[in-house]
């Protein structure tokens, strides 16, 4: 399971992958729409969407810096990020970022809910020279405040509620488990990368047998995740707990208070979400007659 954390260091350090390829993701699909939600409320979704199959990682992380933070005006590298696997070199206007290979399948880490935010922009405005402060959420500079998603939002940072579904439920007998890999019993460290087993972030995709209904992987451990949900009138959702957490925090048990959005550290990371395009729901809506209502928040 973890064959590839026995490359040599020395090989590690002195592989160094290009960053500046578009991002391609791996997205897998949620459908049965309108499933009733947990016995906590959560779960609940009532369209088909897409969800990141793994956590976003370093490689992803580091084209996206190498396309939109040449000047890093709204501090999207961190520089804890180069002992974890990005780098930044030359000076503001012209930086570049590079990604150790060894550590490019890690998920990326001290990135904040508005460090996502303008990843999903950047995705949903189709790379390169698009757009990190408009989109999926209207930032227009804004590194901290209370942003909400906008209504045409099509790749995004997921509604804590497809998150949860997309972890937890299991379409083919309409339940929740208690863990992502569908498993009720307590797991075990074989299963996840949480409660300091590993000591750090883990390839995404490290533990094969243990995906989600969906297929996701890791929504339990390796990095918690933010989520879209406001708490407390400011704090934003994050879940599934990390490297470091407590088993407690991977369950669909838990209730999450948020934290606050504009913090960096490293177990938080994210994944992304998506829906079709407008001139695809549009057909939908033509051919169903019906207004078809996208999200609920
Ligand atoms: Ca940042
Ligand atoms: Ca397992
Ligand atoms: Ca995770």
């Amino acid at each position: 399971m973890k064959t590839k954390h026995l490359l040599p260091l020395a090989t590690a350090a002195s592989l160094i992958v290009s960053a500046s390829a578009s991002v391609t993701m791996d997205w897998v699909t949620v459908g049965n729409a309108g499933n009733a939600a947990n016995a906590n409320g959560l779960g609940s979704v009532a369209y088909s969407y897409q969800i990141g199959k793994y956590e976003v990682t370093n490689a992803q992380y580091g084209a996206f810096l190498n396309a939109a933070a040449q000047t890093d005006s709204y501090g999207l590298y961190n520089s804890n990020m180069s002992s974890l696997g990005i780098a930044r070199s030359g000076s503001s206007g012209s930086y570049t970022y590079s990604v150790t290979t060894a550590l490019a399948n890690r998920p990326v880490e001290y990135v904040s809910w508005y460090d996502a935010a303008r990843f999903a922009n950047w995705m949903m405005n189709g790379q390169g020279s698009g757009s990190t402060e408009t989109g999926a959420y209207t930032l227009n500079g804004a590194t901290n405040g209370l942003i909400l998603a906008n209504a045409g939002a099509q790749v995004y940072i997921p509604t804590e509620n497809e998150w949860y579904k997309a972890a937890y439920y299991n379409a083919a007998n309409q339940t929740y488990s208690l863990s992502p890999n569908g498993q009720n019993s307590t797991i075990t460290t074989a299963d996840a990368n949480y409660g300091f087993s590993v000591g750090s972030a883990t390839d995404v995709g490290s533990y094969t047998g243990d995906a989600s209904f969906y297929g996701t992987f890791d929504q339990g451990g390796n990095v918690w995740e933010w989520n879209d949900v406001v708490k407390q009138g400011w704090a934003r959702g994050r879940r599934g707990g990390g490297w470091n957490s407590n088993v407690a925090y991977l369950l669909s048990s838990i209730q999450d208070d948020g934290a606050d959005p504009a913090q960096e550290f490293n177990y938080i990371g994210f994944r992304l979400a998506a829906v079709p395009e407008p001139s695809s729901m549009l057909l939908t809506m033509l051919a169903g007659g019906v207004m078809l209502i996208r999200r609920k928040r």
